[in-house]
């Protein structure tokens, strides 16, 4: 039997999906299997490394046997795995939070694909660590990791995709990384200013294209930063971003996550994302092509609002 290699992304990783590979690792290993965590892709700026530690370390370039078995973190679109995955067959397990691959990976692996639409990735590793009974033995390492996967992927708790668990899992890993009561604004500051060293590269590592099921399938490219002053930030880079998104797709747009404010600012100069936005979103873009959400939105809730939009036509046309 070969090795259990943990991977993630393809291109770039965000925190969740590196927290959910170290530790989950860790946790194998104790368990007596031979696991090693495996990335081939860049460390986005989600990933601050005056906070995170980086023993025990990701694995960049691996050796992989005929034998190896994949397990997959924090992404489940097949198109999007890191890679070193060159056949699913070699997949034997999926942990993930975004919508549209459910009924496939069910299919193909059944139980072994835990999807759930929580805050964090790093919630799920969190508790088979403690279903397994050995929390005690989590690393502090491992520990601060998932505890910053999951004040990232809920946005310091102000996602509505915030579940209990989440803040379960919080609770007793920054007691056990002994981090204290500061650490989320901390956290965010840092992760701020590595975007601001350098902002075309820091859009790039958190960039995706997706196709809208919503309209004809057609391809958008939606930017996403998590930032403490949206508004400036826009202000600042509006050229920037408008270069980075524009470039493959005639729809596009900018995600902008304000954390103090509890809102989005979307931003493009695309009026046909302007209205698919506006549609799908329930908001009006201005005379500068920026639009003001009422609550924060991740992009992967705005592609499961795309998704149940495409759903709810197809039931009203067949009806
Ligand atoms: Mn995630």
């Amino acid at each position: 039997m070969g090795k259990k290699i943990v991977t993630s992304g393809r291109r770039y990783i965000d925190i969740d999906g590196y927290g959910c590979m170290l530790a989950y690792a860790e946790l194998l290993n104790l368990q007596g299997e031979t696991a090693v965590a495996h990335s081939s892709s860049v460390l986005n700026e989600s990933i601050p490394h005056s906070l995170i530690p980086t023993n025990p370390a990701l694995v960049r370039t691996i050796d992989i046997q005929s034998d190896d078995q994949f397990i997959v973190v924090d992404v489940s679109n097949p198109d999007f795995f890191d890679t070193s995955i060159t056949h699913l067959d070699a997949i034997i397990e999926i942990i993930d939070h975004h919508a549209g691959h459910e009924d496939f990976w069910k299919e193909r692996i059944g139980n072994n694909a835990q999807i759930e639409m929580i805050g964090a990735a790093c919630t799920f590793v969190y508790e088979r660590w403690k279903s397994a009974g050995i929390l005690d033995k989590m690393t502090v390492a491992s520990a601060t990791a998932l505890a910053c996967g999951i004040l990232d992927n809920t946005l310091n708790f102000g996602s509505d995709l915030t579940h209990e668990r989440d803040v379960q899992a919080y609770a007793w890993l920054t007691a056990h990384a002994n981090l204290t009561d500061t650490w989320a604004q901390r956290y965010f500051e840092e992760c701020e200013q590595s975007i601001l060293e350098d902002v075309p590269v820091s859009i790039q590592n958190d960039t995706k294209t997706e196709q809208l099921r919503s309209h004809n399938g057609e391809s958008m490219t939606i930017g996403q930063l998590v930032v403490t002053d949206a508004a400036s930030f826009i202000r600042t880079h509006k050229t920037t971003i408008q270069t980075q998104l524009s470039k493959d797709h005639p729809l596009w747009f900018m995600n902008t996550i304000d954390v103090m404010r509890g809102k989005n600012l979307l931003f493009t100069t695309s009026p046909e994302s302007m209205q698919w936005l506006e549609r799908t979103l329930n908001v009006h873009f201005d005379a500068h092509g920026i639009a003001t959400t009422e609550k924060m939105w991740l992009r992967k809730q705005i592609l499961k609002a795309d998704i149940d939009q495409a759903v709810s036509a197809s039931t009203s046309a067949s009806s």
